[in-house]
C-alpha cells in the first residue's frame, strides 16, 4: 500500500497541484510513495493532506460496481435487510442499464416528484466533479427534475433566519468583517463558540492560505482582547491569549440578553445607533426588561443559567462600552434546539453596543468556523457547473430526510408556510454521506429501508454505501482533473492528474454521461464535451472576467501548464453592512423595515412558540437530567473533514484501541471510575457507543465532548443493546427541527450519560467492505 509523506520532496520527485477543501499543495511518487507537499505560500499548512497518502489503495476504497442481493433478487421495494445484506458484483454496462431501467419506471410510474436528489454532502474541492452539482444537473436535464433539500447542516438555522434581520448568511457571514480589519481596528472579539483552528482550516473549494493563527496573534499583540465563550477552551488557539468563558452549553441567549439588560440599566447602549439603524426595539426592550412578561432578563437572572457569576457578567458589559467590539457566533450555536435565538440576539447585541459596519466592529456570524470568512472576495467569477432547471416544487429543510421518508404526504412547517413531504421511492446520493452528518441514525436507517430503490455513488464502503441497493465506485479527486476555486480565495488551482483510477472507479461525470446516453439526454447533460473541455469552457468565466477588468487573461491551456492562476480581489471591505452604515437610505438592508430587525413583524406573524418575534430565550427540552446528566457536545473534528478519508493515516493516528476519542473532565472521570485511556459507554433513550477516554481539566465538568467523523459501526453488545463500535456520536444525537422556523439540525448538542465498558471489545468492522457473493 502507498504510504504518504509530506516532507521536502526530493528533486528527482514531479509534483504536480492539485487542491482539497483542506488546503492547496502538490503530490507526487516516490517509488510507491505518495509525497504530498503544502503549497510553499501557506503560512499554517493543515496537516489534514496527510490523510491521502494511505487512502488511495486502501481496502475500504469500492473497487466494483455493486448490487445488494435483496434488490436483485426480489426488486426495488421496501427492505429490513438494507444495511445488512450481502453485495454482488456487476460489470459497468449491466449496472448502468438496471439502473437507467429503474430510474424510467420511477419516473413514468410515479414522477419526478418520487425522486430525492438532494444529495447533500462536501464532496470534493474540484468545482467540475463536484458530485453534487453533477447528480443536480443530471436528473435535471434528463428526467425533468428532483425534489430537492434547502440549507445546509452548517448554517440550518441561521440561512433561513438572517434574511429576517439584516442580509443573507453570505453577506453577514462572508461579504462583512476581514482578520485584517480586526488585526488593525478590533478592540474585542467576542467569540461565543470560539474560533477553532482546526475549523478555519477548511473551505469548501479550497484554501491556499491559512492566516488565521497569524491574524489574532498579530490582533493580540496589538492589543486586542479575545473572548472565547465555550465549554471548551480549546476552542481558541494561545495565540489569540483569551479570556475563556466556559458558559453552559446552549445558554448563549441568555447570556447576551443579559449584556445588552446591563448596557440598558447603565443608559450604556448606543440609542442613536437604534434610532438610526433598527426597527422593533421597543418591543424587545419590553421583553428585555421584563415588563411584558414579569422576568427581568438581567445578570442575575442569567448568571444561573449560563453557570456563570453574576459580578463577571456585569463587569464583561461594562468593558464593552466605547470600544470596537465584534460579536461572533459560530455555527456549532445554531445547530441546536432552539439555534435560530443566538443567531439573532448576536445581531441585537451587536446593535446596542452600536458598532455594526465600522472597520472591525459590529456582527460578523460565523467568522473563524470556516477559511471563507473574515476574507476578500474575488473579483472575478469562479468555475461552477450549471445545474439546469428542476420541474419539481417539492422541498425539504436539508435536516428533515428522515422524517419525509418516514411520513410521506404529512405536513410540515418551514418559515412561515406549512408545507407536506412528498412520497420518495428512490434516493439518489453522490458526495455526501448522510450517516455522518444526520441524526439518530437508528432513525435513519429504518428511514432509508422504506425506499424501493436507493442509489450511491461513493469513494469508498460508508454506512450510506452499505445501506444502497446499487454502489458505483467513483475516482476520488487525485484521480482525475479538475479546477479548485472558491469566491473568497485567490488562487485558483489546475487540478492536474496525480493517480490512477483505483479498481474499477469512474468519474461520476463519465457514469452520468452514459446514464444519460440510456435515458435520451446525452447531449443535454453533457453538451458534447468531454471533462477537458469542460474544465475549458467553465475557466472561460474567470478569464472573460479577467479581460473585461482589463487584467492579463492567459487563456486555458497556459492556465493548466502553469498549474495556478492568482485573481484579483474586491476591495469592498466591510461589505453589505459597511454601506449600510455609511448611507442608511441608499443601501438599505432587504428587510421589511430597511433597517436591522431588532424584533421582526414577519416572524411574529408566523405564530410559532419555538421562534417568537423578537430574540427571547427558549430553555431547551432536552437538556441534561438526572438520567442523561452531562452536555455531549459532537463537534468537528480536527484530524479529517466530516467522515472523509476517517481511514487515511493522519486521522487513524489519532484513535485509540480503534475507536474515536471523547475527551471529559477528570472530575467527571473519578466519579465514574474512568481513567486516562478506558473504553467508555456514552448512551442516552437514542442509542450508545463507544469511544476512548481522554482526561482534561480545560472544559466544564458538566460536558464530554465527542466529535463526529467516526465511520458508523453498528454492532450488539452482551446484553443484546446495538451500539456504534466506533464512537460515532450520530447514533446519540436527536433528529429534531432547531424550530418550526428553520427546521435546521439540531446536533451538536445532547446530554448523554457515560460509563466505563469492561466487555471484550467487539473489533472494528466499519473499513470492511461488506460481503460480496
Ligand atoms: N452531530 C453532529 N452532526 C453533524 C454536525 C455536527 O456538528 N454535529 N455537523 C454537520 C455539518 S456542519 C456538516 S457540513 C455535515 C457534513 O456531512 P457530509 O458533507 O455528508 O460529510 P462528508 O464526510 O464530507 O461526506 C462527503 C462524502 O462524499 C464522498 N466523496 C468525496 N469525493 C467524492 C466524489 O468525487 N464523488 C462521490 N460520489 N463521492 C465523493 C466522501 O467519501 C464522503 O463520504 O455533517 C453535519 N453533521
Ligand atoms: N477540521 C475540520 N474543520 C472543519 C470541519 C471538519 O469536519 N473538520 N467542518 C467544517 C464545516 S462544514 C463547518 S459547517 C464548520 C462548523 O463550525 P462550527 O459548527 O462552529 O464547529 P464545531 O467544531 O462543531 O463547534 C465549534 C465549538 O462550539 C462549541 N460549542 C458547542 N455548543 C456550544 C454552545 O451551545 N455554546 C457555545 N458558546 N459554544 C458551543 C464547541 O466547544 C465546539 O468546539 O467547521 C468547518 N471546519
Ligand atoms: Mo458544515
Amino acid at each position: 500500500m502507498p504510504s504518504s509523506s509530506s516532507a521536502q520532496a526530493s528533486p528527482d520527485v514531479t509534483m504536480r497541484p492539485h487542491s482539497a477543501h483542506w488546503g492547496v499543495f502538490s503530490a507526487g511518487w516516490r517509488g510507491n510513495e505518495l509525497v504530498v507537499r503544502p503549497h510553499p505560500g501557506d503560512p499554517d499548512p493543515n496537516p489534514l493532506i496527510d490523510n491521502f497518502g494511505t487512502a488511495l489503495r486502501h481496502p475500504a476504497r469500492v473497487t466494483t460496481p455493486m448490487v445488494r442481493r435483496g434488490w436483485l433478487e426480489d426488486g426495488p421495494g421496501a427492505d429490513p435487510r438494507r444495511g445488512r445484506d450481502a453485495f454482488v458484483p456487476m460489470p459497468w454496462e449491466e449496472v448502468l442499464d438496471r439502473l437507467a431501467q429503474e430510474l424510467q419506471r420511477v419516473q413514468q410510474q410515479h414522477g419526478c416528484e418520487a425522486i430525492f436528489g438532494g444529495s447533500y454532502g462536501w464532496s470534493s474541492a474540484g468545482r467540475f466533479h463536484h458530485a453534487q452539482s453533477q447528480v443536480h444537473r443530471f436528473l435535471n436535464t434528463t428526467l425533468g427534475g428532483y425534489v430537492r433539500s434547502v440549507n445546509s447542516y452548517s448554517a440550518g438555522a441561521s440561512g433561513p433566519m438572517l434574511p429576517h434581520v439584516m442580509g443573507t448568511m453570505e453577506e453577514v457571514a462572508r461579504r462583512n468583517v476581514t482578520w485584517e480589519q480586526i488585526v488593525e481596528h478590533t478592540d474585542v472579539v467576542l467569540a461565543f463558540g470560539g474560533m477553532a483552528l482546526k475549523n478555519s482550516r477548511v473551505a469548501s473549494g479550497g484554501i491556499s492560505q491559512h492566516i488565521e493563527r497569524r491574524s489574532m496573534r498579530d490582533a493580540a499583540a496589538r492589543g486586542c482582547r479575545f473572548v472565547s465563550i465555550s465549554p471548551l477552551k480549546s476552542d481558541l488557539p494561545d495565540e489569540a491569549a483569551f479570556d475563556w468563558w466556559p458558559a453552559v452549553p446552549g445558554t448563549d441567549t441568555a447570556l447576551m440578553l443579559a449584556l445588552v439588560h446591563q448596557l440598558v440599566s447603565d443608559g450604556a447602549h448606543d440609542r442613536a445607533f437604534i434610532d438610526r439603524y433598527c426597527d422593533g426595539w421597543t418591543a424587545f426592550e419590553a421583553y428585555l426588561m421584563g415588563h411584558s412578561d414579569g422576568v427581568p432578563k438581567s445578570c442575575a437572572w442569567a448568571a444561573p443559567i449560563c453557570g456563570l457569576p453574576q459580578q463577571q457578567l456585569i463587569d464583561l458589559a461594562r468593558s464593552l462600552v466605547g470600544k470596537r467590539v465584534l460579536v461572533v457566533v459560530a455555527h456549532s450555536l445554531q445547530r441546536s434546539e432552539h439555534g435560530e435565538q443566538p443567531v439573532w440576539m448576536g445581531a441585537v447585541l451587536a446593535a446596542a453596543l452600536g458598532q455594526i459596519g465600522l472597520p472591525g466592529g459590529g456582527y460578523n456570524y460565523a467568522l473563524g468556523t470556516l477559511a471563507h470568512y473574515g476574507k476578500r472576495n474575488n473579483a472575478v467569477p469562479a468555475a461552477a457547473l450549471p445545474q439546469g432547471d428542476n420541474g419539481v416544487k417539492a422541498f425539504i429543510p436539508v435536516a428533515r430526510i428522515s422524517d419525509m421518508l418516514l411520513n410521506p404526504g404529512q405536513p410540515f412547517d418551514y418559515n412561515g408556510r406549512r408545507h407536506v413531504y412528498p412520497h420518495i421511492r428512490l434516493a439518489y446520493w453522490a458526495g455526501g454521506n448522510p450517516f455522518h452528518h444526520h441524526q439518530d441514525l437508528k432513525r435513519l436507517a429504518e428511514a432509508f429501508r422504506t425506499l424501493d430503490t436507493f442509489v450511491v455513488h461513493e469513494i469508498a464502503w460508508t454506512a450510506t454505501a452499505r445501506h444502497a441497493d446499487i454502489v458505483l465506485p467513483t475516482t476520488m479527486t487525485l484521480e482525475r482533473e479538475d479546477i479548485g476555486a472558491t469566491p473568497t480565495d485567490p488562487l485558483m488551482v489546475a487540478m492536474h492528474r496525480i493517480a490512477e483510477p483505483h479498481g474499477l472507479a469512474r468519474d461520476d461525470y463519465d457514469i452520468f454521461c452514459d446514464l444519460a446516453r440510456r435515458l435520451g439526454g446525452l447531449q443535454a447533460f453533457s453538451e458534447g464535451r468531454d471533462t477537458r473541455q469542460w474544465l475549458a469552457h467553465l475557466y472561460e468565466r474567470t478569464r472573460t472576467g479577467l479581460e473585461a477588468l482589463g487584467m492579463p487573461a492567459p487563456d486555458f491551456e497556459t492556465f493548466w501548464e502553469h498549474g495556478e492562476l492568482l485573481l484579483p480581489q474586491r476591495d469592498d471591505d466591510g461589505g453589505l453592512l459597511r454601506a449600510f452604515r455609511n448611507d442608511p437610505e441608499g443601501a438599505r438592508l432587504a428587510t421589511p423595515s430597511g433597517k436591522i430587525q431588532i424584533s421582526s413583524p414577519t416572524v411574529a406573524s408566523f405564530g410559532y412558540a419555538d421562534c417568537p418575534g423578537h430574540p427571547a430565550w427558549l430553555p431547551p427540552k432536552h437538556a441534561p437530567d438526572a438520567d442523561w446528566p452531562l452536555w455531549l457536545v459532537a463537534n468537528q473534528p480536527h484530524t479529517k473533514l466530516h467522515s472523509q478519508l476517517d481511514f487515511g493515516a493522519h486521522s487513524q493516528a489519532s484513535k485509540r484501541q480503534g475507536r474515536e476519542v471523547c475527551t471529559l473532565h477528570p472530575a467527571a472521570a473519578v466519579a465514574r471510575g474512568i481513567r486516562q485511556g478506558d473504553i467508555i459507554r456514552l448512551f442516552n433513550e437514542v442509542g450508545a457507543c463507544l469511544a476512548s477516554a481522554n482526561l482534561c481539566a480545560d472544559m466544564r465538568e458538566d460536558v464530554v465532548q465527542l466529535p463526529t467523523g467516526a465511520w458508523y459501526d453498528p454492532v450488539i453488545d452482551a446484553q443484546g443493546r446495538p451500539m456504534c463500535a466506533h464512537g460515532n456520536p450520530n447514533v446519540l444525537t436527536r433528529d429534531i427541527g432547531t424550530s418550526s422556523l428553520a427546521q435546521g439540525c439540531a446536533g451538536q448538542l445532547c446530554s448523554v450519560q457515560i460509563e466505563r465498558f469492561d466487555e471484550a471489545l467487539p473489533p472494528i468492522r466499519a473499513y470492511e467492505p461488506p460481503p460480496a457473493n
